[in-house]
């Protein structure tokens, strides 16, 4: 990133936070709804670099062309053992944002390198949700306003709010598009198509059941462990806690749980035999909704929870424990030693997200938005009133991974986009990080100035090879080349030295927010 586009992009949140939604009059609001015909929300977003509002330039940038390119160019070698699907989505509004809406809202578009006998075919399409599909026929944004229902058009009432836009899983012969606030959208793994917009594991949860981006999957089973907040409607503070077998789809358990307040809960840990919640004060601004904003503010007096319970149990043991005001958003790793319970997360001192306003009206704080890796601890046997934190590594690293085999179980390696350092909470990554916890040592491939990586995936070597040995690969936007993307693939035990081989696309990637690595052996034969 350039200073130029560093100061584009602040001086666009400034003026999305000035302009914007939180400092709309109520005139306002009804002005900015979407009357049938009329206002900027009916035309498409331009695309292409500093047009796409925040975030532009990188990995948000808007694409909106779905895209298929089969047998795509190749440099360097692309491993012949190298079978699987890498995924990943990202909002790519189909119309344009209203000033003061943030990154974070658009439609799904969601994206695979199929990698296969040493050829890779590139294919994207939009998850079609029922509001995808509102907007397509009504020919404009229906949904005007990050999380706002006060703000969505009346039509959409009692719709599907799904965009899959933050993270994805694969289940079955699907690609379940997931974002926070509603059920997944389910894709055909092969083609992409939309199979189901609402997609509830064959009605085992309401249609209305929020399913976080952030679902683990068990390391012994394969079964998914997921959950929503808000799931008992809009602001509600009960959490809805399940698992879904891998083979059957049934749903083996569910509890529900209570929270200390409303706040965004977007990652959470599962081991063999706990679930884990880390509360942090992104917290619901129902009055900041009705002036036109979005669903959040942050409340920098808040304090944060750490909670666990008994995986498959009623939740009844519950039990919290309490720190200072901070954020964490992406769970690393999590695992326990049977006394001890540790969650590995990335950690920021203040609202990690600048373009989210602060409840108390402050500006944005871009060094409270910078993110370390930290381990909360807390006994097992309950005793205590506040858990135990650490920084683990001085690296900022927003968006950590690890081998996804080791979801639930103790692990070794951690893998992690690292920012520009110009570039707080970034949307521009500069390098990839390979971590050994084992003795908190670190290496780094530092990408060619001029690129931002996206959020790398580790695909390891084959199903049964051990802990790290396989590939971290990850897309490299082209700041300079009007966003052309490559698939950078490194060995993931040696990415100081750089790609193995690269895929390189002759037109730009749509928007990553996550990605996930489907294993060939997991695709449907
Ligand atoms: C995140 C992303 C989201 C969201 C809430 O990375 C949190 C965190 C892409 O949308 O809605
Ligand atoms: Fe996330």
């Amino acid at each position: 990133m350039n200073d130029n586009n560093e100061l584009d992009r602040r001086s666009f949140i400034s003026a999305a936070l000035s302009l914007g939604a939180a400092a709309l009059p109520a005139g306002a609001v009804a002005a900015a709804q979407p009357a049938s015909g009329s206002s900027d929300l009916a035309k498409p977003p331009a695309g292409g670099p500093g047009s796409g509002g925040p975030g532009s330039g990188g990995q948000f940038s808007l694409m909106r062309a779905e895209v298929t390119i089969n047998d795509c160019e190749i440099e360097g070698t692309l491993p012949q053992d190298l079978d699987g699907g890498f995924f990943a989505t990202g909002p790519d509004p189909q119309y344009q944002r209203l000033p003061g809406n943030i990154m974070f809202d658009g439609e799904g578009h969601v994206r695979v390198f199929r990698i296969k006998n040493g050829r890779v075919d590139y294919r994207t399409r939009y998850a079609r949700g029922e509001r995808y599909l509102a907007q397509d026929k009504a020919g404009r944004s229906l949904y005007p306003m990050y999380r706002n229902p006060y703000m969505d058009d009346p039509s959409v009432r009692g719709k599907s709010r799904a965009t899959g836009n933050t993270h994805i899983i694969n289940h079955k012969n699907m690609i379940l598009a997931l974002k926070e606030d509603a059920a997944p959208i389910a894709l055909d793994i092969n083609t992409l198509e939309t199979v189901d917009p609402i997609y509830t594991f064959g009605g085992q949860l309401p249609a209305s059941q929020p399913f976080t981006a952030h679902p683990k999957v068990c390391s012994m089973t394969g079964n998914i462990v997921g959950f929503g907040y808000e799931a008992e409607g809009f602001g509600s503070d009960v959490v809805s806690v399940f698992e879904i077998d891998k083979r059957s789809s049934k749903k083996l358990w569910e509890t529900k749980i209570k929270v200390p307040y409303v706040g965004m809960i977007h990652d959470f840990g599962v081991t063999e035999r706990y679930v884990m919640f880390f509360v942090v004060p992104m917290t619901i601004d129902v009055e900041q909704m009705k002036r036109g904003g979005i669903h959040w503010s942050w409340d920098r007096t808040g304090k944060t929870w750490f909670g666990f319970f008994r995986r498959g149990g009623d939740g009844k043991d519950l039990k919290w424990f309490e720190g200072p005001t901070r954020s964490g958003t992406h769970t690393m790793g999590v695992f326990d030693d049977g006394k001890k319970l540790y969650f590995d997360t990335e950690i920021t001192a203040g609202n990690p997200f600048p373009f989210m306003p602060n409840k108390d009206g402050s500006p944005p704080d871009f060094k409270g938005a910078e993110s370390y890796l930290h381990r909360i601890s807390v006994p097992l046997n309950g005793k205590g009133t506040r858990y135990d934190i650490e920084k683990l590594y001085p690296l900022s690293a927003p968006l950590p991974r690890q081998d996804d085999r080791y979801n639930t179980v103790a692990y070794r390696y951690g893998y992690a986009a690292c920012p520009n350092p110009e570039q707080p909470r970034a949307t521009a990554n500069s390098c990839y990080a390979r971590m050994d916890l084992s003795n908190r040592s670190y290496k780094l491939w530092h990408a060619a100035p001029g690129i931002s990586l996206a959020e790398p995936v580790f695909a390891p070597k084959s199903a049964s090879s051990g802990e790290g040995v396989g590939y971290l690969m990850g897309v490299a936007y082209h700041l300079n080349e009007r966003l052309r993307c490559d698939l950078v693939i490194l060995d993931a035990e040696h990415v100081e030295d750089g790609p193995i081989a690269t895929v390189k696309l002759p037109v730009q990637c749509s928007p990553q927010v996550h990605g996930l690595w489907v294993r060939g052996d997991l695709y449907p034969s």
